[in-house]
């Protein structure tokens, strides 16, 4: 049951407690919507049901135990390993014969020697590691009543309330993006009544200690990774401030002791500066940051925190109806979805996504990796590190349209960070031009092929990073972004110009080696010569930076040279079943995985708009046979690709059962593979990975909105279970912000604001209007789509 604690009710409580300490008072004022609360009425007994906070950079996990909390920490930087060169000096001469292979129909034999000369020195990248656990221990709280934990996502703080005997205890976490620490407030509403004693246990190299009575240190260094030595120094320090009582030290403990209320103050770094260098002084770091948090008090760091949070948080709002069905746990809801019973929930996940983007990618941070920045394992699955085959890219596929451009930095920051190792492995490994990315990278900003010939073996994982320079340019008008994204891509494309190779049929240029991302061909093998998702990606890619060129008026020569190349690579084709064909052979009714998890043909129609239904139609009819072909069963960012594509293909309610798939409970008895949600509603793969979290946030947008084909388009997917409902805030191409209200099933009002000054086409179903909006003007218009 919920429980209700008013702040009345709570002060009366906590009487001298609450007129002494000013934190008390603050507790409940902000009592926000509580449709966007994720809560629970018991701890979290395992991982997948703690509740995240994060600040871009420091990550925590809570687990909300009454009398054992623990506080799982991390910290963006703290990978394994240190700079390091995994490129083969083997694979260049390796290649003519790979590529003769391939041409020659020998894919099997292609495959070994791939693996055998091609393949990066060390194979694996380095994992993402966790810093540890803030374990707080409360002596005689095993027996409590009133439990309650939650996650705010408005105000982005994570709240455990109970009752201990007579005293309420409140606990309050958030992780500070304006102070850089992450803030514990504990609370008892009668005298003396705190008692804990809080310590670190981590699986790291590291010692703990104490300095003074009041602070816990955990210092080590990282992990070492197939072969690649540790060379991070880290540290945490947790500050312990209380009222009312004492606090003292004891080995490699703080113990504190009839205390109304406590405060610690968590910050952690590690000696990581870039890529190439690992000489920062993480002791110097957190000791500068605690002690100017310790000069500030606990109101206002909450009230700095919430306001930064809310600056972003706020900017969109959605409404799809609710039920009382909204009021149960969070993790009773995803059955009620099921059943069409709790349309909120998917509000609550949409805006899920927008929390966790904002709490994991901010300016100046790491970008968001496979799990966030939220791990718990030192060998965590997939090493949590950045797969640019679809889980990276499908992180930031929100970061545009639901106008949290600002989250994309991290993202965008990395595809230049990229250049210099890529350039290393395009010379080394190809003896080309310009600079490559294969399927992964790292902290490390490595570039060359991993894991083995069936995943690693594709040449075009940087070049889709860099469509993202453009997006964010598209999205935003920002034309000194643009200079400064333009060489990036243009070295991404002199890769291709200096790679691609005419196959022996057609002529056409093609990649080569390469393969449609993990997907095994009829040979059993994915190697092969130009698989259309490189076709597209690199379509993308030159037609961009042509753009490009032309915006900033440079390169014609380059510019045009690339648009000549594009005319010699393959066309799209359709294939015997109608489908798109997802290689340059017609071999999709052929391939041992007929449902394979990855849609990489399916990039033309989304993240992309090669494939539109007025621009290029039986393409179009193609794509939607081939999304047929495969079926709706998925992994969850499969799950989430496919709500997006079934949005751009117009079609709401396969959207929407795409998306109860991706809602389902994988914790429920009859719960049956591939994909879902888990209590915390983390998306999973199985196991948690985040791409599905992001990927259905953006897919909601593409459900109401979309803006690719050179025009806004309200509602082009709205599904019938969502008859009345509105939308704010989001953003469409060319820099507008559109808000949407539609009942029984049909628009009813729109208002375009233009942010850049520039005109658009506004469509509702066959009816398009022309805007010419002055930078900073709205237009509202009706289901005719005249202006009012
Ligand atoms: C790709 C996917 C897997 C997984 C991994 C992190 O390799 O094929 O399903 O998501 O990335």
């Amino acid at each position: 049951m919920k429980q209700k604690i008013t702040r009345r009710r709570f002060l009366a409580e906590a009487g001298v407690a609450a007129a002494t300490f000013p934190f008390v008072s603050s507790i409940f004022t902000s009592a926000t919507d509580d449709t966007l609360v994720l809560w629970y009425d018991k701890p979290a007994s395992e991982w997948t049901e703690a509740l995240p906070v994060g600040n871009g950079r420091l990550g925590a996990m809570i687990f909300g135990g009454p009398a054992s909390e623990q506080i799982q920490l991390n910290e963006d930087t703290l990978y394994a390993g240190s700079p390091y060169d995994p490129n083969n000096p083997e694979a260049l001469k390796a290649l003519p014969e790979a590529r003769r292979l391939i041409f020659a129909g020998k894919y099997k034999e292609a495959n070994d020697l791939i693996g055998a000369k091609m393949m990066a020195q060390p194979i694996k990248q380095m994992p993402y590691e966790p810093l540890g656990d803030l374990r707080l221990l409360f002596p005689d709280h095993d027996n409590v009543t009133n439990y309650r934990r939650q996650l705010d996502l408005d105000s982005a703080i994570a709240t455990t309330t109970y009752s201990a005997g007579a005293t309420n205890f409140t606990r309050e976490i958030f992780a500070s993006p304006v102070d850089q620490v992450i803030v514990v407030g504990l609370i008892a509403d009668r005298r003396g009544k705190l008692n804990f004693v809080a310590t670190f246990e981590t699986p790291q190299k590291a010692t703990v200690s104490t300095e003074g009575q009041d602070t816990l240190v955990l210092s080590g260094v990282n992990g070492d990774s197939s072969g690649i030595k540790g060379g991070l120094k880290f540290e945490a320090r947790v500050l312990v401030q209380v009222q009312g009582g004492q606090t003292r030290a004891e080995k490699e403990k703080i113990v504190v002791s009839n205390a109304y209320s406590a405060l610690l103050f968590v910050a952690a770094a590690t000696s990581y500066r870039s890529y190439k260098d690992t000489s920062g002084d993480p002791t110097a770091i957190v000791s500068e940051q605690l002690k100017l948090v310790s000069q500030k008090t606990f109101f206002s760091l909450r009230a700095a925190h919430i306001q930064e949070h809310q600056r972003l948080f706020h900017r969109v709002k959605l409404n799809l109806g609710r039920t009382a069905a909204a009021d149960l746990p969070t993790d009773q809801r995803p059955e009620q979805f099921l059943k069409g019973l709790d349309p909120q929930l998917a509000t609550l996940y949409f805006q899920y996504g927008r929390y966790l983007l904002i709490s994991s990618s901010r300016p100046g941070s790491q970008p968001a990796n496979l799990q966030g920045i939220w791990n718990p394992s030192m060998t965590p699955p997939w090493e949590s590190k950045y797969t640019i085959n679809i889980n990276t890219e499908m992180n930031y596929w929100p970061a545009e349209t639901t106008n949290l451009s600002e989250c994309h930095e991290p993202l965008l920051r990395m595809v230049s960070e990229l250049v210099e190792n890529g350039a290393r492995t395009a010379r080394v490994h190809y003896g080309a031009r310009g600079w490559v990315c294969h399927h992964n990278t790292d902290l490390w900003r490595q570039t060359a092929p991993i894991d083995g010939p069936l995943w690693g073996f594709w040449p075009t994982g940087g070049a889709w990073l860099c469509t993202h320079l453009w997006h964010h340019y598209e999205f935003t008008g920002d034309k000194t972004f643009l200079a400064k994204a333009y060489p990036v891509m243009k070295g991404a494309a002199e890769f291709f110009l200096d790679t691609l190779v005419p196959e022996p049929r057609r002529h056409w240029l093609v990649t080569c080696p390469s393969l449609s991302p993990e997907n095994k061909h009829p040979a059993n093998v994915a190697v092969c010569a130009g698989p259309t998702m490189d076709v597209q990606i690199i379509h993308d890619l030159f037609d961009q930076c042509f753009r490009a060129a032309e915006i900033l008026g440079i390169d014609t020569d380059f510019s045009t040279k690339l648009l000549e190349v594009l005319g010699h690579m393959p066309p799209m084709q359709i294939g015997k079943a109608g489908q798109l064909q997802e290689w340059l052979d017609d071999w999709d009714l052929e391939a041992p995985e007929r449902q394979h998890r990855h849609v990489s043909h399916l990039y033309g129609l989304f993240p992309s708009n090669q494939i539109t239904s007025r621009g290029t139609p039986d393409v179009f009819a193609a794509a939607r046979k081939s999304l047929e072909l495969r079926g709706d069963v998925g992994t969850g960012w499969s799950l989430a690709w496919k709500i997006n594509l079934w949005a751009r293909l117009r079609d709401g309610d396969r959207a929407y059962s795409l998306l109860q798939k991706a809602l389902s409970p994988v914790y429920a008895k009859e719960f049956r593979g591939g994909g879902g949600v888990y209590r915390n509603l983390f998306d999973a793969h199985p196991p948690f990975q985040i791409d599905g979290n992001f990927g259905v946030t953006s897919g909601v947008v593409e459900m109401l909105l979309q803006s690719h084909a050179d025009e806004i388009e309200l509602l082009p997917a709205l599904p019938g279970a969502w008859p009345n409902g509105f939308v704010s805030g989001l953003r469409a191409r060319g820099g507008f912000e559109v808000d949407i209200e539609w009942q029984n099933g049909a628009l009813n009002r729109a208002t375009i604001k233009s942010i850049t000054g520039t005109t658009c086409h506004v469509r509702y179903q066959e009816k398009v209007v022309r805007l010419n909006l002055r930078r900073g003007a709205t237009a509202t218009l009706n289901p005719q789509l005249r202006i009012l």
